[in-house]
């Protein structure tokens, strides 16, 4: 059967049910598709036999760069002072290993029926305590939907320690972007991208009326999100507990990588992301149907010098 939607990532498709037969996978791997396709996440043992070294390596190797926590002393606050290190992976291999996994690339590929590439990571010790908010105002794609998180637990995660949470099923809710809540995003400053679209993630909340679940993960275990699933993390009840985790972003190949909260996409004004893969370190330039796209929206110098001589 030939798919008549290229554009839509496979485990997200309406003809999922008819395709999955066609996508190759194991029965482990179709429990996951499936769970991504129904409840917008899965979880999954992080398929690598040195994790719980790397782990251990990982934590030893951030710890002194967390500002202000005291990881020595039980007893101390551990949710003051920094709280996230973002692409730690430039520094550290074991990041990286777990970023570049290519087994875990090789899923996502059968899953979305494009290549992944990991762009981003984020090491957290502690819980983020952030609201619920999906990953798609931050990154997004055209086509859309070709972007997931992978969030790692590096330790056992109690329910006082802030656990990850998510509201299974969000991820086919209407997607917010800056059409949808009125605003004009591009040319903004925000303090976070994800400020102006919380009110409409509420709403959304009570709307559909969605029961919270979360994630009590065990060392080693990870959790793959769609783009467009609300998921946060809890309050950290204990404070004197630490949570790491590592979370890894996603794209895949051939779309235009961009930035929702600061464009207008019916006017063409994307934020456009420059992107390297983590794992071959290669550019992956913006590409829409296999054009490479330079900076669509964005006048050329030559287009905007006439102007200004033509006032
Ligand atoms: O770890 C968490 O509490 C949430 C992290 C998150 O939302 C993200 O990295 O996209
Ligand atoms: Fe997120």
């Amino acid at each position: 059967m030939t798919n008549p939607f290229p554009g839509i990532p496979l485990v997200e498709s309406p003809l999922f049910a008819a395709q999955r037969a066609a996508m190759g996978l194991t029965p482990e791997e179709e429990r996951i598709a499936t769970d991504l396709h129904e409840k917008g996440y899965a979880v999954l043992d992080f398929p690598d036999p040195e994790i719980d070294a790397r782990v251990e390596r990982i934590k030893a190797n951030l710890a002194p760069r967390y500002a202000g926590i005291d990881f020595a002393d039980p007893q101390s606050d551990k949710t003051i002072g920094e709280r996230r290190i973002q692409d730690a992976w430039k520094f550290d291999d074991d990041v990286r290993a777990i970023a570049a996994n290519q087994a875990m690339l090789d899923i996502l590929g059968k899953l979305y029926g494009r290549r992944a590439f990991p762009f981003q990571t984020l090491n957290f010790p502690v819980g983020t305590q952030q609201e619920a908010h999906t990953d798609m105002v931050h990154f997004s794609s055209l086509p859309e939907r070709f972007m997931c998180g992978v969030w790692l637990a590096m330790e056992d995660i109690g329910a006082d320690a802030g656990p990850l949470f998510y509201l299974p099923g969000s991820h086919r809710w209407p997607m917010l972007n800056n059409a949808t809540i009125g605003r004009r995003g591009h040319g903004s400053t925000l303090a976070s991208a994800q400020e102006p679209f919380a009110e409409g993630w509420r709403a959304l909340r009570e709307a559909y009326g969605a029961t919270e679940e979360q994630f009590l993960a065990r060392k080693g275990q990870a959790l793959i999100w769609a783009a467009n699933l609300l998921h946060g993390g809890t309050r950290q009840i204990d404070a004197t507990l630490t949570r790491w985790s590592q979370v890894t972003h996603y794209y895949f190949d051939d779309c235009i990588y961009y930035t929702p909260a600061f464009s207008d996409e019916a006017l063409g004004r994307l934020d456009l992301r420059n992107l390297r893969s983590i794992s071959d370190g290669l550019p992956r330039p913006n590409r829409y149907l296999g054009e490479t796209i330079a900076r669509p929206g964005k006048p050329s110098f030559a287009k905007k010098l006439a102007r200004r001589l033509l006032g």
